[in-house]
């Protein structure tokens, strides 16, 4: 398979299908910035494959298969009652059941969730374990709200979005503002509204019903397996590099864990208000403490540990010169000033643990100046993959020891990074691990929507 004559008619078909995406959904500016991204890999696909363009697969691939928008009402602890907005995007299901986390954050939009169930496709398609995508959410803040009002507002929105999900049907988890205490309120509502013990509804649950081990740590540790394989690839190695870390949620606090097991030494974390440097390396006990246990601050983490931790209250955490960048906040939060200064001080591999967290420009100076980059629907897979894990465990009523799932998640990371260099590599582009995960994932998913019709 090689990019043939015929590729300038698939750039124009592929300029035609992004049009289309922005005429059709207008100002959805993330949405259309992830299309962008997948979509500029695939002119070599539909060049390569007559048969895919052919099939009008990527046009059907940037139309979601189903959207539900629904209201939220709930009321506070003071009895005030406030409205909210519901989302889920049943992005595709040629491979399996939709699947993706639920975020809940104040910047939730359409666009928002478009882009995270697109993205989530291709993601769940590398993982090869047989899920569709999808992905939904809420404008709900939560933030400073008391566990009674999260209780409240998690049964509301399950009350609507019961109707539209089902272990064989669609499948939500955690994201931003998701975690163990919202799937668990989200579940207990699912099950008294349905009478049905349907442990595969939901994955990210508690252990004692029907989590799976490892499932917390997934992406975190998913993400820095996947940058030490792009470093060994290169002759390096991960043990000894100084690493900055952004975030300070599920994600970040497990990659530090995983850094520091392996011998590398996380440097940084951050949130929205600053970050913290702490020249000894992050103290992951205290971090959790305040991040799991008080739901505080990287501020109060600095206060704490002692001399070696500074907060910078209002900082780019990018400012502070790595070896390796691993963010892990939020998407389009390192732009390319800040990888120019990454680049500077000498970053040798950066990869996503955040959905779409560095911009195209930024991606492109990495690119441009070398530096090992890892797309986030690769590098951070290792959450979802282990979600298909728990679903597995729970269609089987079984509970699997950490030790199986630590071996299989290991095993899923390297996997997709040997499939996106070498799909990389197939079509001319070697080291491009963007190239590689985009197509490799596209044609997972294009060949089972070609064998199933048009539907
Ligand atoms: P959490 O809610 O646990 O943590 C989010 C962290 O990011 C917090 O430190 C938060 O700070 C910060 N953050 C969020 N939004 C913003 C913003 N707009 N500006 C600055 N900082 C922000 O979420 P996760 O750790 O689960 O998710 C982090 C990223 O990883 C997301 O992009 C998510 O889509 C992605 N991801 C998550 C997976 C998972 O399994 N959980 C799987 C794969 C990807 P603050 O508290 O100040 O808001
Ligand atoms: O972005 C993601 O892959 C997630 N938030 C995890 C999705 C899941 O279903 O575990």
């Amino acid at each position: 398979m090689s990019a043939t004559a015929s590729a300038a008619p698939a750039r124009d078909r592929i300029d035609a299908v992004y049009a289309e995406v922005v005429r059709r959904s207008p100002a959805e500016q993330e949405f259309h910035q992830a299309a962008r991204e997948v979509l500029d890999s695939l002119a070599p696909v539909l060049a390569a494959r007559p048969e895919l363009a052919e099939a009008a697969l990527v046009e059907r691939v940037c139309e979601p298969e189903r959207q539900v928008l629904f209201r939220v009402p709930w009321q506070d602890d003071a009895g005030r009652t406030h409205v909210n907005r519901g989302f889920r995007v049943e992005f595709n299901s040629a491979l399996g059941p939709y699947k993706g986390g639920l975020r809940f954050h104040p910047s939730v939009s359409l666009s928002v969730v478009k882009f995270l169930g697109f993205e989530q496709i291709f993601k769940n398609a590398l993982t090869g374990l047989g899920i569709g995508g999808g992905k939904g959410g809420s404008d709900f803040d939560p933030h400073g709200r008391s566990d009674a009002e999260v209780m409240r507002f998690c049964q509301s929105f399950m009350t609507e979005l019961y109707r539209h999900i089902g272990e064989s049907t669609d499948v939500p988890a955690g994201d931003i503002g998701v975690g163990g205490r919202e799937i668990g309120y989200l579940f207990g509502q699912y099950r008294r509204i349905t009478n049905r013990w349907e442990a595969g509804v939901l994955t990210g649950k508690g252990l004692s019903w029907g989590g799976s081990a490892g499932r917390t740590e997934a992406t975190g540790y998913g993400n820095v397996l996947f940058a030490a394989e792009m470093l060994r690839v290169r002759g390096e190695d991960l043990p000894g590099q100084q690493v900055v870390v952004s975030g300070s949620g599920n994600v970040a606090l497990y990659t530090v864990e995983k850094l520091h097991e392996l011998g590398a030494r996380a440097l940084t974390v951050s949130d929205s208000g600053g970050y913290v440097v702490d020249d000894k390396g992050i103290d992951l006990d205290l971090l959790k403490q305040i991040k799991e246990v008080e739901r505080g601050r990287v501020k109060d983490y600095a206060e704490r540990r002692g001399t070696s931790a500074t907060y910078v209250a209002g900082g780019n955490v990018w400012e502070v010169p790595a070896d390796v960048a691993l963010p892990s906040a939020t998407q389009n939060e390192l732009d390319i000033a800040d990888a120019l200064a990454l680049v500077r001080g000498g970053v040798k591999a950066v990869s996503e643990g955040a959905n779409m967290p560095v911009t195209p420009s930024a991606v492109k100076v990495f690119q441009d100046a070398g530096v090992a980059f890892g797309p986030g629907k690769a590098a951070n897979a290792g959450g979802v993959a282990v979600s298909a894990l728990e679903m597995r465990q729970n269609s089987g009523r079984d509970s699997w020891p950490r030790e199986r799932v630590e071996s299989e998640l290991a095993a899923v990371m390297r996997d997709i990074h040997e499939v996106c260099r070498n799909t990389a590599e197939r079509y001319g582009a070697p080291g491009d691990y963007v190239m590689g995960a985009n197509i490799a994932g596209f044609e997972r998913v294009a060949e089972a929507m070609l064998a199933q019709g048009v539907v």
